[in-house]
């Protein structure tokens, strides 16, 4: 039985413009599926499942109905941290941060899946894609309240550093806004994720929508 055979990658577009992550305690009492039902109707293309407070399996449960949401709508499904929960309910990737299992085996576990890193500094940055990570995660580019134990912010340099220098896709990611994705975006950010701006809107939709027209300035000028 392989594992890795099995699984079929899919034509996943990691380098999306908007990177969704799940947090339901900044939800507005919305619970992750819904919260999941209306990204996609607002038509976000990568998600990732990021709970730090649930027992394993409520998190199985929840993926488990969120998979098959996000499969018919041929959406990216990525799971935070646990390669387990990935492995079973045959998530589109893993994303790992620097105190998990090294990237080779967390590979060898994952097959094909994306395998996504967080990290800080350029040498995790180079580290990460020498140890074959498909996307790195690149931050806290601004201080943010919805991470615990946070990172010190690496700011707009870091994001700058790596829009320079690393060929893998990377994903912006800390305290990201309506507000200041702009300037992010100036500073060779191309992927956002968010968590509180967006599944803490009232008006998921809306909120899509007018960061999108934000970035789609952006671009122009
Ligand atoms: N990793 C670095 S910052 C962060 C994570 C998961 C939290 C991002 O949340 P927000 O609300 O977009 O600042
Ligand atoms: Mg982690």
């Amino acid at each position: 039985y392989n594992l890795e055979k099995e699984f079929q990658k899919r034509d996943v577009a990691i380098d999306t413009d908007i990177y969704c992550i799940t947090g339901e305690e900044f939800s507005l009492g919305r619970d992750n599926l819904s919260v999941v039902k209306e990204l996609i109707d607002a038509d976000i293309k990568v998600i990732q499942y990021r709970e730090k407070n649930k027992s394993k399996s409520e998190k199985l449960k929840e993926c488990t109905e969120i998979k098959q949401i996000t499969d018919k709508a041929g959406v990216t499904f990525i799971i935070n941290d646990d390669v387990d929960i990935a492995m079973a309910i045959k998530a589109d990737g893993i994303h790992i941060g620097q105190g998990d299992m090294p990237i080779s085996e967390v590979r060898r576990l994952v097959g094909k899946r994306i395998i996504g890193v967080s990290t800080h500094n350029p040498d995790q940055a180079m580290k990460a894609v020498r140890d074959g990570a498909d996307y790195i995660g690149v931050g806290p580019v601004f201080e943010t309240k919805t991470k615990s134990n946070v990172e010190a912010s690496a700011g707009l340099d870091y994001i700058k550093w790596v829009s320079e220098n690393i060929t893998i896709p990377y994903v912006a990611i800390g305290g990201i806004n309506e507000e200041n994705i702009l300037l992010v975006q100036r500073n060779g950010g191309k992927s956002f994720a968010m968590i509180s701006d967006i599944v803490g809107s009232k008006d998921i939709k809306h909120k899509i929508k007018s960061i999108r027209a934000k970035l789609n300035i952006g671009e122009m000028s």
